[in-house]
Protein backbone atom coordinates (compact mmCIF):
# COMPACT_ATOMS: atom_id res chain seq x y z
CA UNK A 1 0.00 0.00 0.00
CA UNK A 2 1.68 3.23 -0.74
CA UNK A 3 0.84 6.46 1.08
CA UNK A 4 -1.50 8.02 -0.92
CA UNK A 5 -3.55 5.09 -0.62
CA UNK A 6 -4.05 5.22 3.22
CA UNK A 7 -6.94 7.10 4.98
CA UNK A 8 -6.46 10.41 6.74
CA UNK A 9 -6.15 10.11 10.15
CA UNK A 10 -8.61 12.62 11.19
CA UNK A 11 -11.21 9.82 9.56
CA UNK A 12 -10.39 8.42 12.99
CA UNK A 13 -10.40 10.53 15.04
CA UNK A 14 -12.98 11.17 18.58
CA UNK A 15 -14.38 13.96 19.54
CA UNK A 16 -12.60 16.11 21.97
CA UNK A 17 -15.58 16.34 24.22
CA UNK A 18 -18.01 13.26 24.51
CA UNK A 19 -21.07 13.30 21.80
CA UNK A 20 -24.36 13.17 23.66
CA UNK A 21 -28.26 13.70 22.87
CA UNK A 22 -29.75 14.21 26.32
CA UNK A 23 -27.71 16.59 28.70
CA UNK A 24 -27.46 15.51 32.63
CA UNK A 25 -30.69 17.24 33.20
CA UNK A 26 -33.16 15.33 30.87
CA UNK A 27 -32.87 18.00 27.55
CA UNK A 28 -32.48 17.36 23.49
CA UNK A 29 -28.43 18.39 22.50
CA UNK A 30 -28.02 18.70 19.01
CA UNK A 31 -25.45 16.26 18.12
CA UNK A 32 -24.83 16.88 14.22
CA UNK A 33 -23.90 13.10 12.86
CA UNK A 34 -25.36 11.13 15.77
CA UNK A 35 -29.39 10.96 15.24
CA UNK A 36 -31.55 10.54 18.40
CA UNK A 37 -33.00 7.03 18.56
CA UNK A 38 -36.97 6.71 17.65
CA UNK A 39 -39.81 7.40 20.96
CA UNK A 40 -40.01 4.04 20.97
CA UNK A 41 -36.39 2.32 21.08
CA UNK A 42 -36.10 5.33 24.16
CA UNK A 43 -38.90 3.93 25.90
CA UNK A 44 -37.15 0.11 25.53
CA UNK A 45 -33.90 1.93 26.71
CA UNK A 46 -35.60 3.56 29.90
CA UNK A 47 -37.55 0.20 30.75
CA UNK A 48 -34.36 -1.81 30.68
CA UNK A 49 -32.00 0.31 32.16
CA UNK A 50 -34.59 0.44 35.34
CA UNK A 51 -34.88 -3.55 35.17
CA UNK A 52 -31.27 -3.39 34.94
CA UNK A 53 -31.00 -1.60 38.03
CA UNK A 54 -32.97 -3.67 40.05
CA UNK A 55 -31.43 -6.70 38.61
CA UNK A 56 -28.60 -5.53 40.08
CA UNK A 57 -29.44 -4.26 43.71
CA UNK A 58 -30.99 -7.76 43.66
CA UNK A 59 -27.85 -9.26 42.79
CA UNK A 60 -25.73 -7.12 45.21
CA UNK A 61 -28.40 -7.84 48.34
CA UNK A 62 -27.85 -11.55 47.40
CA UNK A 63 -23.84 -11.35 48.06
CA UNK A 64 -24.94 -10.05 51.77
CA UNK A 65 -27.25 -13.18 52.35
CA UNK A 66 -24.03 -15.21 51.02
CA UNK A 67 -26.18 -16.65 48.41
CA UNK A 68 -23.77 -15.13 45.53
CA UNK A 69 -20.07 -15.45 46.09
CA UNK A 70 -19.66 -12.18 43.98
CA UNK A 71 -20.86 -9.49 41.77
CA UNK A 72 -19.02 -7.04 40.72
CA UNK A 73 -21.89 -4.03 40.08
CA UNK A 74 -22.99 -2.27 36.95
CA UNK A 75 -24.74 0.31 38.81
CA UNK A 76 -24.31 3.44 37.38
CA UNK A 77 -23.35 1.85 33.93
CA UNK A 78 -26.81 0.77 33.05
CA UNK A 79 -26.84 3.48 29.75
CA UNK A 80 -23.70 1.51 28.52
CA UNK A 81 -25.23 -2.10 29.72
CA UNK A 82 -28.45 -1.48 27.60
CA UNK A 83 -27.96 1.17 25.08
CA UNK A 84 -25.09 -1.09 23.14
CA UNK A 85 -27.27 -3.98 23.57
CA UNK A 86 -30.45 -3.02 22.75
CA UNK A 87 -28.39 -1.86 19.10
CA UNK A 88 -27.05 -5.10 18.52
CA UNK A 89 -29.65 -7.44 15.43
CA UNK A 90 -30.60 -10.93 16.65
CA UNK A 91 -27.63 -12.48 14.75
CA UNK A 92 -25.10 -10.32 16.49
CA UNK A 93 -22.94 -11.83 18.97
CA UNK A 94 -22.19 -10.21 22.49
CA UNK A 95 -18.60 -10.28 24.37
CA UNK A 96 -19.24 -9.82 27.78
CA UNK A 97 -16.94 -10.12 31.28
CA UNK A 98 -17.79 -10.28 34.76
CA UNK A 99 -18.90 -6.79 34.87
CA UNK A 100 -21.72 -7.05 32.58
CA UNK A 101 -24.47 -9.43 33.93
CA UNK A 102 -26.70 -6.80 33.31
CA UNK A 103 -26.26 -6.49 29.62
CA UNK A 104 -26.72 -10.33 29.62
CA UNK A 105 -29.73 -10.24 31.17
CA UNK A 106 -31.62 -7.19 28.55
CA UNK A 107 -30.10 -9.61 25.80
CA UNK A 108 -32.78 -12.25 26.89
CA UNK A 109 -30.70 -14.51 29.27
CA UNK A 110 -32.36 -15.83 32.33
CA UNK A 111 -31.28 -13.64 35.41
CA UNK A 112 -30.73 -16.98 37.30
CA UNK A 113 -28.74 -18.88 34.72
CA UNK A 114 -26.28 -15.72 34.10
CA UNK A 115 -25.59 -15.51 38.01
CA UNK A 116 -24.34 -19.41 37.91
CA UNK A 117 -20.84 -18.24 37.52
CA UNK A 118 -20.75 -15.96 39.72
CA UNK A 119 -22.37 -18.41 42.40
CA UNK A 120 -19.86 -20.56 42.08
CA UNK A 121 -21.26 -23.62 39.65
CA UNK A 122 -20.61 -24.03 36.54
CA UNK A 123 -18.48 -21.67 34.42
CA UNK A 124 -21.60 -20.57 32.23
CA UNK A 125 -24.62 -21.24 33.07
CA UNK A 126 -26.35 -20.56 30.32
CA UNK A 127 -26.25 -21.67 26.28
CA UNK A 128 -24.36 -19.10 24.26
CA UNK A 129 -26.06 -20.02 21.50
CA UNK A 130 -29.46 -19.35 22.41
CA UNK A 131 -29.11 -15.62 22.88
CA UNK A 132 -25.70 -15.45 21.38
CA UNK A 133 -24.12 -13.98 24.18
CA UNK A 134 -20.06 -15.70 24.98
CA UNK A 135 -19.42 -16.63 28.14
CA UNK A 136 -18.25 -14.24 31.21
CA UNK A 137 -14.45 -13.52 30.48
CA UNK A 138 -12.87 -13.06 33.86
CA UNK A 139 -9.59 -12.74 32.65
CA UNK A 140 -9.10 -8.76 31.64
CA UNK A 141 -9.49 -8.86 27.06
CA UNK A 142 -9.30 -11.92 26.60
CA UNK A 143 -12.66 -11.68 24.72
CA UNK A 144 -11.48 -9.08 22.74
CA UNK A 145 -9.92 -11.82 20.99
CA UNK A 146 -12.57 -13.54 21.32
CA UNK A 147 -14.70 -11.51 19.48
CA UNK A 148 -12.32 -10.63 16.65
CA UNK A 149 -11.68 -14.55 15.21
CA UNK A 150 -15.48 -15.14 15.68
CA UNK A 151 -16.02 -11.94 14.34
CA UNK A 152 -13.83 -12.85 11.35
CA UNK A 153 -14.69 -16.52 10.98
CA UNK A 154 -18.31 -15.45 10.48
CA UNK A 155 -17.59 -13.28 7.60
CA UNK A 156 -15.30 -15.91 6.18
CA UNK A 157 -18.74 -18.10 6.04
CA UNK A 158 -20.90 -15.60 4.31
CA UNK A 159 -22.70 -14.92 7.73
CA UNK A 160 -24.18 -11.57 8.57
CA UNK A 161 -22.63 -11.63 11.92
CA UNK A 162 -20.87 -8.21 14.35
CA UNK A 163 -19.14 -9.14 17.40
CA UNK A 164 -19.71 -6.45 20.27
CA UNK A 165 -16.80 -6.39 23.17
CA UNK A 166 -17.23 -4.88 26.26
CA UNK A 167 -14.47 -3.89 28.30
CA UNK A 168 -13.28 -1.75 31.06
CA UNK A 169 -10.84 1.30 30.97
CA UNK A 170 -8.08 -1.26 32.58
CA UNK A 171 -8.64 -3.79 29.76
CA UNK A 172 -7.25 -1.40 27.65
CA UNK A 173 -3.73 -1.84 28.61
CA UNK A 174 -3.81 -5.87 28.40
CA UNK A 175 -1.58 -6.86 25.28
CA UNK A 176 -4.63 -9.24 24.38
CA UNK A 177 -6.54 -6.05 23.45
CA UNK A 178 -4.14 -4.10 21.10
CA UNK A 179 -3.57 -7.54 19.12
CA UNK A 180 -7.84 -7.67 19.04
CA UNK A 181 -7.61 -4.14 17.96
CA UNK A 182 -4.63 -4.41 15.40
CA UNK A 183 -6.09 -7.84 13.65
CA UNK A 184 -9.33 -6.11 13.55
CA UNK A 185 -8.78 -3.24 11.38
CA UNK A 186 -6.59 -5.26 9.42
CA UNK A 187 -8.81 -7.64 8.25
CA UNK A 188 -11.58 -5.39 8.41
CA UNK A 189 -13.65 -7.92 10.82
CA UNK A 190 -17.79 -6.72 11.56
CA UNK A 191 -16.36 -5.70 15.82
CA UNK A 192 -17.82 -3.27 17.72
CA UNK A 193 -15.46 -2.34 20.73
CA UNK A 194 -17.24 -0.76 24.07
CA UNK A 195 -14.46 0.60 26.29
CA UNK A 196 -16.72 1.46 29.36
CA UNK A 197 -14.17 3.96 31.20
CA UNK A 198 -15.71 3.71 34.62
CA UNK A 199 -12.94 5.87 36.13
CA UNK A 200 -11.14 2.96 37.56
CA UNK A 201 -9.86 -0.31 37.15
CA UNK A 202 -10.46 -1.93 41.13
CA UNK A 203 -8.25 0.88 42.78
CA UNK A 204 -6.25 1.87 39.98
CA UNK A 205 -7.43 5.77 38.65
CA UNK A 206 -7.70 6.06 34.86
CA UNK A 207 -4.87 8.92 35.47
CA UNK A 208 -2.39 5.65 36.06
CA UNK A 209 -3.74 3.91 33.71
CA UNK A 210 -3.11 5.61 30.62
CA UNK A 211 -1.41 9.31 28.97
CA UNK A 212 -3.76 8.82 26.35
CA UNK A 213 -5.93 12.10 25.67
CA UNK A 214 -8.88 9.73 25.20
CA UNK A 215 -9.10 6.08 25.56
CA UNK A 216 -10.52 6.48 22.45
CA UNK A 217 -7.08 7.70 20.46
CA UNK A 218 -6.23 3.79 20.92
CA UNK A 219 -8.69 2.81 18.05
CA UNK A 220 -6.89 5.77 16.01
CA UNK A 221 -2.96 4.17 16.45
CA UNK A 222 -4.18 0.93 14.87
CA UNK A 223 -6.57 2.58 11.76
CA UNK A 224 -10.07 2.41 12.73
CA UNK A 225 -12.89 5.24 13.46
CA UNK A 226 -13.18 6.03 17.41
CA UNK A 227 -15.83 7.40 18.96
CA UNK A 228 -16.26 9.44 22.55
CA UNK A 229 -19.64 9.32 24.16
CA UNK A 230 -21.12 10.75 26.92
CA UNK A 231 -21.89 6.88 28.92
CA UNK A 232 -24.26 7.66 31.45
CA UNK A 233 -26.13 8.81 28.42
CA UNK A 234 -28.39 5.81 26.87
CA UNK A 235 -29.45 7.66 24.01
CA UNK A 236 -26.22 8.27 22.90
CA UNK A 237 -24.80 5.15 23.31
CA UNK A 238 -27.08 3.09 21.53
CA UNK A 239 -26.97 5.60 18.53
CA UNK A 240 -23.26 5.28 18.12
CA UNK A 241 -23.55 1.96 18.51
CA UNK A 242 -26.01 1.48 16.20
CA UNK A 243 -23.85 3.31 13.62
CA UNK A 244 -21.09 0.87 14.31
CA UNK A 245 -23.03 -2.07 13.68
CA UNK A 246 -24.11 -0.47 10.86
CA UNK A 247 -20.55 -0.08 9.69
CA UNK A 248 -19.35 -3.40 10.65
CA UNK A 249 -22.43 -5.29 8.69
CA UNK A 250 -21.76 -3.25 5.66
CA UNK A 251 -17.79 -4.43 5.74
CA UNK A 252 -16.35 -1.16 6.25
CA UNK A 253 -14.74 -2.35 9.32
CA UNK A 254 -14.40 -1.98 13.35
CA UNK A 255 -15.20 0.65 15.64
CA UNK A 256 -13.68 1.48 18.87
CA UNK A 257 -16.30 3.49 21.17
CA UNK A 258 -15.18 5.20 24.35
CA UNK A 259 -17.99 5.50 26.73
CA UNK A 260 -17.20 7.59 29.53
CA UNK A 261 -19.30 6.45 33.00
CA UNK A 262 -18.47 5.98 36.59
CA UNK A 263 -18.76 2.83 38.91
CA UNK A 264 -21.12 3.81 41.11
CA UNK A 265 -20.46 0.97 43.80
CA UNK A 266 -16.75 -1.07 44.97
CA UNK A 267 -15.43 -2.85 42.53
CA UNK A 268 -17.06 -5.90 43.63
CA UNK A 269 -18.71 -7.19 47.12
CA UNK A 270 -15.33 -8.14 48.10
CA UNK A 271 -13.35 -4.53 47.75
CA UNK A 272 -13.64 -1.21 49.68
CA UNK A 273 -13.64 1.64 47.52
CA UNK A 274 -13.55 4.27 50.69
CA UNK A 275 -10.30 3.40 50.58
CA UNK A 276 -9.37 4.94 47.51
CA UNK A 277 -11.60 7.29 46.33
CA UNK A 278 -13.62 9.90 48.06
CA UNK A 279 -17.31 10.33 48.79
CA UNK A 280 -18.10 13.71 47.17
CA UNK A 281 -16.93 12.54 43.69
CA UNK A 282 -19.58 9.46 44.11
CA UNK A 283 -22.07 12.12 44.49
CA UNK A 284 -20.72 13.92 41.64
CA UNK A 285 -21.59 10.80 39.58
CA UNK A 286 -24.98 10.45 41.48
CA UNK A 287 -26.02 13.69 39.89
CA UNK A 288 -25.39 12.50 36.19
CA UNK A 289 -27.37 9.36 36.64
CA UNK A 290 -28.79 8.00 33.33
CA UNK A 291 -31.40 6.84 34.26
CA UNK A 292 -33.00 9.72 35.84
CA UNK A 293 -31.91 11.90 32.65
CA UNK A 294 -33.76 9.41 30.19
CA UNK A 295 -37.04 9.75 32.49
CA UNK A 296 -36.94 13.56 32.53
CA UNK A 297 -36.86 13.94 28.96
CA UNK A 298 -39.07 10.99 28.26
CA UNK A 299 -41.48 12.58 30.74
CA UNK A 300 -41.10 16.20 29.63
CA UNK A 301 -41.86 14.87 26.00
CA UNK A 302 -45.00 13.53 27.56
CA UNK A 303 -44.16 9.72 26.58
CA UNK A 304 -43.51 8.69 30.03
CA UNK A 305 -46.61 8.47 32.09
CA UNK A 306 -46.79 7.93 35.84
CA UNK A 307 -49.02 5.04 35.30
CA UNK A 308 -46.64 3.63 32.72
CA UNK A 309 -43.41 4.30 35.18
CA UNK A 310 -45.23 2.24 37.67
CA UNK A 311 -45.92 -0.45 35.25
CA UNK A 312 -42.01 -0.97 34.77
CA UNK A 313 -41.20 -0.59 38.36
CA UNK A 314 -43.73 -3.72 39.20
CA UNK A 315 -42.17 -5.75 36.70
CA UNK A 316 -38.81 -4.86 37.67
CA UNK A 317 -39.87 -5.60 41.27
CA UNK A 318 -41.59 -8.89 40.16
CA UNK A 319 -38.23 -10.14 38.48
CA UNK A 320 -36.35 -8.91 41.22
CA UNK A 321 -38.28 -11.25 43.54
CA UNK A 322 -38.32 -14.01 41.35
CA UNK A 323 -34.44 -14.00 41.12
CA UNK A 324 -34.56 -14.13 45.15
CA UNK A 325 -36.57 -17.00 45.20
CA UNK A 326 -34.57 -19.51 42.91
CA UNK A 327 -31.44 -17.95 44.01
CA UNK A 328 -32.45 -19.04 47.99
CA UNK A 329 -32.91 -22.89 46.58
CA UNK A 330 -29.71 -24.97 46.91
CA UNK A 331 -28.20 -26.67 43.87
CA UNK A 332 -27.49 -29.71 43.69
CA UNK A 333 -23.82 -30.21 42.34
CA UNK A 334 -22.48 -33.30 41.56
CA UNK A 335 -18.52 -33.36 42.10
CA UNK A 336 -18.19 -35.86 39.31
CA UNK A 337 -18.60 -33.16 36.72
CA UNK A 338 -15.79 -31.32 37.98
CA UNK A 339 -14.15 -34.17 34.95
CA UNK A 340 -16.63 -33.04 32.38
CA UNK A 341 -16.82 -31.37 29.18
CA UNK A 342 -13.14 -30.30 29.34
CA UNK A 343 -11.48 -33.32 26.92
CA UNK A 344 -13.63 -34.71 24.43
CA UNK A 345 -11.40 -38.18 25.42
CA UNK A 346 -10.05 -37.82 28.94
CA UNK A 347 -6.69 -38.12 29.89
CA UNK A 348 -4.87 -41.02 31.90
CA UNK A 349 -4.51 -38.73 34.95
CA UNK A 350 -8.00 -37.27 34.81
CA UNK A 351 -9.67 -40.87 34.81
CA UNK A 352 -7.26 -41.72 38.08
CA UNK A 353 -8.37 -38.39 39.88
CA UNK A 354 -12.03 -38.89 38.42
CA UNK A 355 -11.86 -42.45 39.69
CA UNK A 356 -10.43 -41.76 43.53
CA UNK A 357 -12.88 -38.69 43.80
CA UNK A 358 -15.51 -41.26 43.51
CA UNK A 359 -13.82 -43.94 45.71
CA UNK A 360 -13.56 -40.77 48.28
CA UNK A 361 -16.96 -39.76 47.97
CA UNK A 362 -18.31 -43.88 48.12
CA UNK A 363 -16.54 -43.79 51.89
CA UNK A 364 -18.39 -41.39 52.78
C1 LIG B 1 -5.38 -10.80 32.86
C2 LIG B 1 -5.90 -10.31 34.17
N1 LIG B 1 -5.10 -9.58 34.98
C3 LIG B 1 -5.58 -9.13 36.16
C4 LIG B 1 -6.84 -9.44 36.57
C5 LIG B 1 -7.34 -8.97 37.93
N2 LIG B 1 -8.37 -7.93 37.72
C6 LIG B 1 -9.67 -8.25 37.81
S1 LIG B 1 -10.65 -6.95 37.49
C7 LIG B 1 -9.32 -5.92 37.29
C8 LIG B 1 -9.56 -4.47 36.95
C9 LIG B 1 -10.21 -4.30 35.63
O1 LIG B 1 -10.58 -2.98 35.40
P1 LIG B 1 -11.34 -2.52 34.12
O2 LIG B 1 -10.82 -3.21 32.90
O3 LIG B 1 -11.34 -1.04 34.09
O4 LIG B 1 -12.82 -3.07 34.30
P2 LIG B 1 -13.89 -2.82 35.46
O5 LIG B 1 -13.63 -3.87 36.52
O6 LIG B 1 -13.73 -1.43 35.97
O7 LIG B 1 -15.21 -3.05 34.82
C10 LIG B 1 -8.15 -6.61 37.46
C11 LIG B 1 -6.80 -6.02 37.36
C12 LIG B 1 -7.63 -10.23 35.71
N3 LIG B 1 -8.89 -10.55 36.00
N4 LIG B 1 -7.14 -10.64 34.52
Amino acid sequence: MTTTERTAASHFLPSEEPLGLVSPDGKRVEQPGLPMPADEVLLRLHSGMVAGRRFDTQATALTKQGRLAVYPSARGQEACEIGAVLALRPQDWLFPTYRDSMAIVARGVDPIEVLTLLRGDWHCGYDPYRANVAPQCTPLATNTLHAVGFAHAARVKGEDTVSLVLLGDGATSEGDTHEALNFAAVWKAPVVFLVQNNGYAISVPLAKQTAAPSLAYKGVGYGMPSVLVDGNDAAAVHAATEQAVARAAAGEGPTLIEAITYRIESHTNADDATRYRERAEVEEWLERDPIARLKQYLTDRGLLTEQAQQEIDVRAEADAASLRERMNIDTVLDPAELFQHVYAEPTAALRTQAAELAAELEER
